[in-house]
């Protein structure tokens, strides 16, 4: 019998890169909304935004916003999350939050649908969806842990702008104009916008994403770090990264090397991979097929090529991972957790 239920779902930063897209994909894939709630901050309270033809004004995010909501989607930053997100639990609302202020809380689930659902269906009242390049990496190598096992993973991204936020897609599109004009730049946002030094995006590669750590390794490294064995449920998978921001708007690349617990074959590394849900195999030399941001922007898989073998290490397999840090990285593995929550109520 199919479930005629509808829900009501509030956008917490409805106005931000990542709260646009959920607001899409909620209308595009007819996900069963009775009322939609956009909330952001007091700047752009008042503001309207369409969703199926319907004019929705934003309010402000207060913490009696979530009474009669049964999804809160939050995506307005660590800071608005920690105050909010429990007062939306409370009010009984499942909390789907897009940053890192509940990802490594024991309580909280870290999910993504292809890699861990049964997690999520003991939360308690959140729910936590990984960072961006985590997510991508751990749906396109689930299938080869399981098959083979991983032993490590040595990781280096080519990350997005949009990652940042609306005002570093900003920053790059500006910059790259006056550097085009001869004009000078005066970064203000990237790498990270709190820190007081600043550096040029247009042309240029970044090798810091979050502030840094005292182990020498940035924030969004050590994520990649601690998400993937939180999500793959095993403290033994080594993981190191080095994560760099490049002037792409939409779009993470991954260089992805990774030593397995057994010998493989790479004809059938590439049959899981081309099986693995919500993965495409893009890969062949011959016509110069791999994957691209170009290509993966606006897409909602995790797309995986230039798949090898290691040169000198028996088990070293090399990938090369892109998918939309907007969609699967945030947007969409959330609309996808509440999909497969309310699949599970049936
Ligand atoms: O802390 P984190 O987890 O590291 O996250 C940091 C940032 O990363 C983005 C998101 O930026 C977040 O702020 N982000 C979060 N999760 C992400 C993920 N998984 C992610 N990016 C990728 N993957 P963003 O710019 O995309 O979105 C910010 C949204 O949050 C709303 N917001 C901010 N403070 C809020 C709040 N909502 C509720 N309560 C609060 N206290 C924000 O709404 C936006 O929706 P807004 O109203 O503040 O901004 C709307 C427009 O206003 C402009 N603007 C932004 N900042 C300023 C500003 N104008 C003037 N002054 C400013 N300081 C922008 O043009 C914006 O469009
Ligand atoms: O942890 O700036 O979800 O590209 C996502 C975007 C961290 C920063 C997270 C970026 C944020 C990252």
């Amino acid at each position: 019998m199919m479930n005629q239920k509808t829900y009501n779902v509030a956008v917490v930063g409805a106005t931000g890169a990542v709260g646009q897209h959920i607001i899409s994909l909620l209308e595009e894939r007819n996900f069963p909304v009775n009322e939609l709630k956009l909330l952001a901050s007091g700047r752009s309270a008042g503001k309207t935004v369409t969703f199926k033809g319907k004019a929705i004004t934003i309010e402000e995010a207060k913490p009696d916003s979530f009474v009669g909501v049964h999804f809160a989607l939050f995506s307005a930053g660590g800071a608005v999350s920690k105050e909010l997100a429990p007062h939306a639990a409370r009010h009984g609302a499942v909390v789907i939050d897009n940053t890192s202020a509940f990802r490594m809380d024991p309580e909280v689930p870290l999910v993504v649908p292809e890699v861990n659902m049964h997690a999520a269906f003991s939360h308690k009242g959140i729910i936590a969806n990984p960072n961006c390049s985590t997510i991508q990496m751990v749906a396109a190598l689930k299938p080869l842990y399981d098959r083979f096992g991983i032993d490590r993973i040595i990781v280096s991204t080519y990350q997005a702008v949009s990652g940042a936020g609306a005002s570093a897609i900003n920053e790059l599109l500006t910059q790259s104009r006056d550097v085009l004009d001869g004009k000078p730049v005066e970064p203000k946002v990237l790498p990270v916008a709190k820190l007081p030094v600043h550096h040029q995006i247009a042309f240029n590669a970044i090798p810091q994403i979050d502030v840094f750590t005292e182990n020498g390794f940035t924030f969004e490294e050590m994520k990649m770090v601690n998400e993937t064995k939180k999500i793959l449920e095993d403290d033994n998978v080594l993981v190191s990264a080095t994560c760099v921001r490049i002037p792409v708007v939409y779009g993470h690349s991954e260089a992805v090397y990774v030593e397995l617990k057994q010998d493989f074959e790479l004809e059938e590394v590439k049959a899981l991979l081309h099986d693995a849900p919500g993965v495409v195999l893009v890969d062949d030399p011959a016509q110069q097929r791999y994957p691209l941001a170009t290509e993966a922007a606006g897409k909602l898989e995790v797309f995986v090529g230039r798949v090898r073998r290691d040169l000198h290490h028996p088990r070293g397999l090399h990938l090369w991972i892109v998918s939309d840090n907007l969609l699967k990285g945030a947007a969409w593995n959330t609309v996808q957790i509440a999909e497969e929550l309310i699949k599970a109520e049936r």
